[in-house]
């Protein structure tokens, strides 16, 4: 058990970590398969994964460590679908803040190709039991992967410097996209929700544009022909 004293230490020198650099992880999928790349992170509070798309129509969801490709029943997020042409990567990430430093398991919900269940998968700070080779086990003997039903939980948003997609506006409704979302600008503070829920603001955001709509929307509006699987 940590005492009081050690605790408060540990609380502020997490604060100290918390109020200088925090770091933007980039985290590559599905460019050289059923892949995240890295799979194998630690970070600190703070610091951001920031997800790159590539060919497929991958996601990424936060994972239930006691059961392979479920989503966690706490808070977490989900991504949704980001279908991508072969060769490029989609010009939206998805950035999800770190609240803690507790071990996070996150898969893609992709079922065609079973794709958490071939091994897309990825930890953030594994400990004890909840480690990546015990994840991948577990995703071996899932039958189907769950895609929750809302982004929640981070930001889909044009990566930085990025002025093509960031002065885009859509409205495209999908099923995956959440409701009731709209464009805000990412300045200081709390900004550019994609939830449904009021819980999912992210506290820091980078200069660009938080667009609330999915690229998956566009395709599916703009290249009905077009098959990302
Ligand atoms: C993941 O990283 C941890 C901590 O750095 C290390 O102990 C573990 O061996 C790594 N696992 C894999 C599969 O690379
Ligand atoms: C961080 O906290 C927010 C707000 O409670 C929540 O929506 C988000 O899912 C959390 N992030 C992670 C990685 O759990
Ligand atoms: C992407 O995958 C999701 C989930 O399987 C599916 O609902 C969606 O239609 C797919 N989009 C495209 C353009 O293939
Ligand atoms: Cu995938």
């Amino acid at each position: 058990m940590m005492s009081p004293l050690s605790k408060a230490l540990l609380l502020a020198s997490l604060a100290v970590q918390a109020s200088s650099a925090y770091s933007t992880i980039k985290v590559v999928v599905g460019k050289t398969g059923l892949t995240f790349v890295p799979n194998n992170i630690t970070a600190a509070v703070g610091d951001v994964l920031e997800f790159h798309f590539w060919a497929k129509n991958h996601s990424v969801v936060q994972g239930l460590w006691s059961d392979g490709c479920q989503p966690t029943t706490r808070g977490g997020f989900f991504s949704g679908f980001f279908p991508t042409p072969a060769g490029v990567a989609n010009p939206k990430v998805f950035r999800v803040t770190l609240n803690d430093t507790d071990p996070l398991v996150f898969y893609c919900a992709q079922n065609t190709g079973s794709h958490c269940k071939n091994g897309m998968v990825g930890v953030v700070n594994p400990s004890g039991s909840n480690t990546l080779e015990a994840y991948l086990a577990k995703a071996q003997t899932a039958t189907t992967a769950v895609a929750p039903p809302t982004v929640f939980g981070g930001v889909v948003l044009a990566p930085e410097g990025d002025t093509s997609t960031a002065t885009t506006t859509v409205s495209v409704s999908e099923s995956a996209a959440p409701t009731g979302t709209s464009a805000a600008t990412g300045t200081s503070g709390s900004s550019g929700t994609t939830s449904t829920s009021a819980s999912a603001s992210p506290t820091r955001t980078n200069g660009a544009a938080a667009l609330g709509v999915s690229f998956a929307g566009l395709a599916v509006a703009g290249a009905a022909a077009v098959v990302f699987v």
